[in-house]
C-alpha cells in the first residue's frame, strides 16, 4: 500500500509500493487509435520487449510489480490505468463508454482484490463514465477531465467516493485529445508538464508549468515514480527541462504503444 509523505514544498506525495500492469496482447494491434501520435501498427514483439522494459525501471526503483497475463478478447487491456483508480484507502473501478474497453474493468477486479478489501471496492456506474487516463491526483485534490470517455455523471460519481476518505476534486475539459494526463501532467513539487492549452486553464496558474513544446507533446505523459521521473525516448527538450528541476530521470521506450495513444502512466496502476 502507498504511504503519504511530505515533499519539500509542504505538498504531500504518494510513494508507491506496488505497480499492477498488463503484457499487451497481439491484438493490441487492433487498439483503438486517434491517430494524435501515429498512424502506424504496433509491432507486437517489439512491445512485449518494451513493456518488460517498463516493468523493470520501476521494479528498479523499489517498487513490486504484478504482470497480469495478455487479455486477447480486449485490444487496449495493456493499458490498465484506464479500468480503476487506485488510492491507499481504496479503489475505484471505472466505466468505460467504448465497448471494447468496458469489459476491462471485470477483468481488472481480481487483481484488486489482492490488494483491497471489498468494502474498500467502489464502482463508477452507468451513466457515469469514467477511465483513469481522466484522473490526475495533487495533494489530496483530484483534477478529472471530462473528455470522450469521462462524463459529468462519472466525475459526480468520482467526487462523492473520494470525499468519504478526505480528498477533494474538480473537473477540466479535455478538448485537445483522449485523457486528460496527456496534455498535463503533475509531476509532484509544485511542477507540471503542460499542452500550450492547458497552461491556460485558471487552476492550473497556481503551478511551476512547463509548456511542452508541440512536437514533443507525447512527452508530456511523463511518470513520477517515487521522486525519479520516467520520461518517454526520444524528446530531448522535455527531458532536459525535467533534468534541469533536479529529479533524476529515466528514459523509456514505449513507441510501440504510442502508435494506439499509449504513454507511460496508461501503462500501470499504481499505488
Ligand atoms: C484507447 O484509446 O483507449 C487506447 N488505445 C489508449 C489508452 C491510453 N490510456 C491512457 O492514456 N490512460
Amino acid at each position: 500500500m502507498s504511504k503519504e509523505i511530505e515533499t519539500s514544498g509542504g505538498k504531500s506525495m504518494q510513494k508507491f509500493e506496488n505497480i499492477i500492469a498488463r503484457k499487451p496482447c497481439k491484438a493490441m494491434l487492433e487498439g483503438i487509435s486517434t491517430g494524435m501520435f501515429s498512424d502506424a501498427k504496433p509491432i507486437y514483439e517489439e512491445a512485449i520487449r518494451q513493456h518488460q522494459e517498463y516493468v523493470e525501471v520501476i521494479e528498479s526503483l523499489g517498487v513490486k510489480a504484478l504482470v497480469l497475463e495478455p487479455l486477447e478478447e480486449y485490444p487496449d487491456s495493456c493499458f490498465v490505468e484506464d479500468p480503476a483508480v487506485v488510492l491507499k484507502e481504496c479503489a475505484i473501478i471505472t466505466n468505460s463508454p467504448r465497448a471494447s474497453r468496458n469489459g476491462e474493468k471485470f477483468e481488472i477486479e481480481p487483481a484488486i482484490k489482492k490488494f483491497y478489501k471489498d468494502e474498500q471496492i467502489f464502482r463508477i456506474e452507468s451513466p457515469g463514465t469514467m477511465e483513469g487516463g481522466d484522473v490526475m491526483l495533487v495533494g489530496k485534490h483530484f483534477y478529472v477531465g471530462l473528455s470522450e470517455r469521462t462524463n459529468k455523471e462519472g466525475a459526480r460519481q468520482f467526487d462523492e467516493i473520494v470525499s468519504k476518505f478526505g480528498y477533494t476534486s474538480s473537473t477540466v475539459p479535455v478538448t485537445e485529445g483522449l485523457h486528460l494526463k496527456d496534455f498535463v501532467i503533475y509531476l509532484e513539487n509544485n511542477n507540471m508538464l503542460v499542452s500550450a492549452k492547458m497552461n491556460e486553464v485558471p487552476e492550473f496558474q497556481i503551478f511551476n508549468r512547463f509548456v511542452v513544446p508541440s512536437d514533443e507533446l507525447y512527452a508530456i505523459n511523463s511518470l513520477n515514480i517515487n521522486g525519479t521521473i520516467l520520461v518517454p525516448d526520444g524528446y530531448p527538450k522535455t527531458l532536459e527541462y525535467v533534468k534541469s528541476l533536479g529529479y533524476p530521470v529515466r528514459v523509456v521506450n514505449t513507441d510501440e504503444f504510442k502508435k494506439i495513444d499509449g504513454s507511460l502512466t496508461c501503462l500501470s496502476l499504481r499505488f
